[in-house]
């Protein structure tokens, strides 16, 4: 079934059909995801001066209340997946409170969503990204969002970048499709994803490192010593897509300062390490894994080391002293 080429929502289809007792329920509530991002991607690729630096509350030559696109992107993907009646709930880094649609009282699942991760580094032209995290509804209330990671059902990100890229994994290895835009389609171009099991690059905002702890230095100079690049684009699906693909590490600490890090868990960390680990690497607060914890507020954040599994493995030795 993952014939290079193949349009995502054939893909979604035929995953689906390996298991009997599935409902449609959740294809569609991808389908939603994919539709709203395309409209996303086109608009990036759009944007005017006035859409990147426009700041909310600024009226337009319209009239119009200009909205900067992080605002765009949060308000078109809550929209979707309201509209779409698949999500009981949704939660975005752009809202405080978790949402409850109108359409959604019989949902299934509910959706955590960084809707333009990355957006601060949008004026300078970085690529920027959308990443989402699904899990099934258990009970009623906000509390659909407290579990374990490896609870997520599916999780993926789009990276809008030289071109388009949906990686998504519903637990059955982590895909990847590249957006064709003269057909308008995502198709299959990156099935089974496998990540070097070690990598030559460290990405980590090396700025900080003066707040950091003892372990976490000797650690980076040791992949100094043994010749690692650096890499640090500083927009996370930038550089986690990056980790997928060319292995290593991609970090972003607790410190003095920060100790829980800045990344958040339910729309950043968890999403990204359930695609790390079906890709065959692994991912860890420093301590835990991150898929082992289980959230207790919508936007917690959390130390993040994730990427290739034997240069976790070595980070964690020093972690352990
Ligand atoms: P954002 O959600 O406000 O865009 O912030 C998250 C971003 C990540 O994409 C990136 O990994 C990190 O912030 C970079 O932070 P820093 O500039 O502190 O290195
Ligand atoms: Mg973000």
């Amino acid at each position: 079934m993952a014939r290079i080429g193949i349009d995502l929502n054939r893909f979604i289809l035929e995953e689906e059909r390996q298991f009997p007792q599935a409902t449609g329920s959740l294809s569609l509530a991808l389908m939603s995801i994919e539709n709203a991002t395309k409209i996303i991607s086109s608009r990036i690729r759009k944007a005017g001066l006035s859409d990147i630096l426009g700041k909310i509350g600024k009226v337009n030559v319209q009239g119009e209340e200009v909205q900067k696109l992080d605002q765009l992107s949060n308000n078109w993907l809550i929209e979707h997946l309201s509209d779409s009646g698949e999500f009981y709930a949704l939660a975005s880094e752009e809202v405080d409170d978790a949402i409850f649609p109108e359409k959604g009282k019989n949902g299934k699942y509910v959706i955590a969503l960084d809707p333009l991760d990355g957006s601060s580094n949008i004026d300078v032209n970085v690529n920027v990204g959308t990443i989402f995290s699904i899990y099934r509804k258990y009970c009623d209330g906000v509390e659909n969002f407290f579990q374990e990671g490896y609870k997520q059902v599916a999780a993926g990100y789009v990276v809008y970048g030289s071109s388009t890229m949906l990686m998504y994994t519903t637990k059955n290895g982590t895909h990847g499709f590249t957006l064709d835009p003269s057909v308008g389609s995502y198709l299959l171009s990156h099935p089974y994803l496998k990540m070097p099991s070690r990598g030559k690059i460290y990405s980590i905002n090396e700025g900080y490192s003066q707040r950091w702890d003892e372990p976490l230095k000797k650690y980076i100079d040791n992949l100094k010593s043994k010749n690692y690049s650096a890499r640090y684009i500083g927009s996370m699906v930038a550089d986690v897509h990056r980790t997928l693909l060319k292995g290593g590490i991609f970090a972003y600490p607790g410190d003095k300062k920060n100790p829980q890090g800045k990344l958040r868990l339910l729309y950043e960390a968890a999403p990204m390490s359930l695609l790390i680990e079906q890709a065959g690497g692994r991912a860890t607060d420093g301590v835990n894994e991150i898929l082992s914890i289980k959230a207790t507020s919508l936007h917690q954040r959390t130390p993040v080391f994730m990427g290739s599994k034997e240069d976790i493995d070595e980070l964690m030795d020093y972690m352990r002293g």
